[in-house]
């Protein structure tokens, strides 16, 4: 039992978990780090209860200060970070699995992107692009037409956070077709603003009692192989897609249909082979934009610079955000020139959209996926867990699934025996995960995915480490 105060505040004590060495604040050993990036020690290392004594008085301090609708997973308050680890202010260093939900691939920190933004930085921070331009926005667009699926002219808009950059791309699909309607599939995720609400399929926490929401949105069934009532192929459940959309909206009616090509949020959904192939085929002979969200899944984490990449499927539209930029705020709508050109002249922007220092950043980012070839690293990493992992669903029936492509893994849980989903489960192994120094992150319509994003530069070591934890996890926790 513990018994602390920091600054005043008096501490709840706590009972330290088995096996965690616990110190007092004024233990000398307690690291100062406040330098991140991959030079950060890349350990394990937990010396205080999780959260600790230091991370719980901030908290305490937040709970005062910051709107209880900002959730944070794991309330333990970051130092710095580095390569595939997050040390806090007590001096724990937790190995991440979830990169910041996916967003540094290429490391925290990272060389390349610390030195681009520094200098940028210390140039000028901000002029807004729409009063007067500068180098890095462009040079950020022409990557991403060189690194976008398909090899058509394209074009860019470049904003701040994903839900901004899927509102645009069904902007400019709206002008670019001249029609309303807009198909988005079960457990979409697409963003927390008004229309995003709309075509984010989860209600709660995303949109409870934040309605109305924007008209014009329509939900497909998605393909999700591990929850279909009996086997379906790829292309059948593009076609129970689209024939559910001529039926209900009218395929003349519709300007774009917007896919995760594999799903986020919703709980790594992986679509049966064909299915995309197909779902873009049908777009492209009604004259319907394809939208691919590759917010998540882009930029090598699924062992491709893009998801699409893996069955050749050429959207007419992309958004990605998250990994574009290391861990600065960017985002960017990537389409067919003429698409793109559609819309009148001022119909997008906003005053930081492609600020110049997180195009620098992105410009240091894609430098080092393609130096440290990340979508290899991705594969590798991939195979890690899905082979370690696989072997483990074998042997323990609560794991209903373990599924993903690249770096992009998911565990989906279930009561033994079926496909009922256990959230609790899934709840009660990542607390035991976090208690051991590892973050794992959840997801999925119904809670029950653990779900692992490790930066693209973790060490195999490291990840084996976290490996070893997530699996006595998962065996105590389905244990008896
Ligand atoms: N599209 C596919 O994954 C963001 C959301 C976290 P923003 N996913 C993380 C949360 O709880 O808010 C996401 C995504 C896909 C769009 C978005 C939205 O991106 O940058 O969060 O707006």
């Amino acid at each position: 039992m513990l018994e602390m105060s920091l600054n005043g505040v008096r501490l709840a004590p706590l009972d330290a978990p088995e096996g965690v060495t616990t110190v007092t604040l004024t233990d000398p050993a307690l690291p100062t780090t406040t330098v991140g990036g991959p030079d950060l020690p890349q350990e394990r290392r937990v010396v205080t209860e999780i959260p600790g004594p230091r991370s719980r008085a901030l908290h305490g301090r937040r709970s005062a200060a910051v709107a209880a609708g900002v959730g944070s997973l794991l309330p333990v308050y970051v130092a710095a970070a580095g390569g595939g680890v997050l040390v806090d202010v007590d001096g724990n260093s937790l190995i991440d699995l979830g990169s910041g939900i996916g967003v540094t691939g290429v490391g925290n920190a990272a060389a390349q992107v610390v030195s681009r933004a520094q200098q940028q930085v210390a140039s000028f921070t901000h002029t807004c692009f729409m009063v007067a331009p500068y180098e890095g926005y462009v040079d950020v667009c022409e990557a991403l037409a060189r690194l976008t699926p398909g090899g058509h002219p394209k074009k860019s808009a470049l904003f701040n956070s994903g839900a901004e950059a899927v509102e645009n791309a069904v902007k400019i699909a709206r002008v670019a077709s001249g029609r309303d309607a807009v198909v988005v599939f079960d457990h979409a995720y697409h963003g927390r603003t008004n229309l995003t609400m709309a075509m984010t399929a989860k209600s709660m926490p995303y949109k409870h009692g934040f309605g109305p929401f924007a008209g014009e949105v329509y939900r497909a069934p998605m393909s999700y192989p591990f929850r279909e009532p009996a086997p379906i192929s790829g292309a059948e459940a593009a076609r129970r897609a689209t024939s559910m959309i001529e039926k209900s909206v009218g395929a003349d009616q519709v300007a774009c249909v917007v896919v995760e090509p594999v799903q986020g949020e919703g709980g790594f959904v992986v679509p049966a082979p064909g299915f995309l192939p197909a779902l873009s085929g049908w777009c492209r002979d009604n004259d319907v934009l394809l939208v691919a969200d590759e917010i998540q899944a882009g930029f090598c984490r699924t062992g491709d610079w893009f998801a699409c990449d893996h069955e050749g499927v050429v959207p007419d539209l992309v958004t990605t955000a998250k990994g574009i930029a290391g861990g600065l705020p960017l985002a960017a709508v990537t389409g067919r020139a003429e698409v793109m050109d559609a819309v009148h002249a001022g119909g997008l922007g906003g005053t930081y959209g492609g600020n110049p220092v997180a195009c620098a950043a992105a410009l240091g980012a894609i430098e080092t996926m393609r130096e440290h070839d990340l979508p290899a690293a991705a594969r590798r990493l991939g195979a890690m867990m899905l082979g370690r992992l696989g072997a483990l669903a074998e042997r323990l029936p609560a794991i209903g699934e373990v599924r993903g492509r690249g770096a992009m893994v998911a565990i989906e849980l279930v009561r033994p025996g079926g496909t009922e989903p256990d959230a609790a489960l899934a709840g009660a192994v990542s607390a035991a995960c976090h208690a051991a120094g590892v973050l794992t992150l959840t997801c999925g319509t119904y809670g029950n995915v653990l779900r692992l994003l490790p930066p693209l530069v973790i060490p195999d070591a490291l990840l084996s480490e976290a490996l070893d934890v997530l699996e006595d996890a998962l065996r105590s926790a389905t244990a008896g």
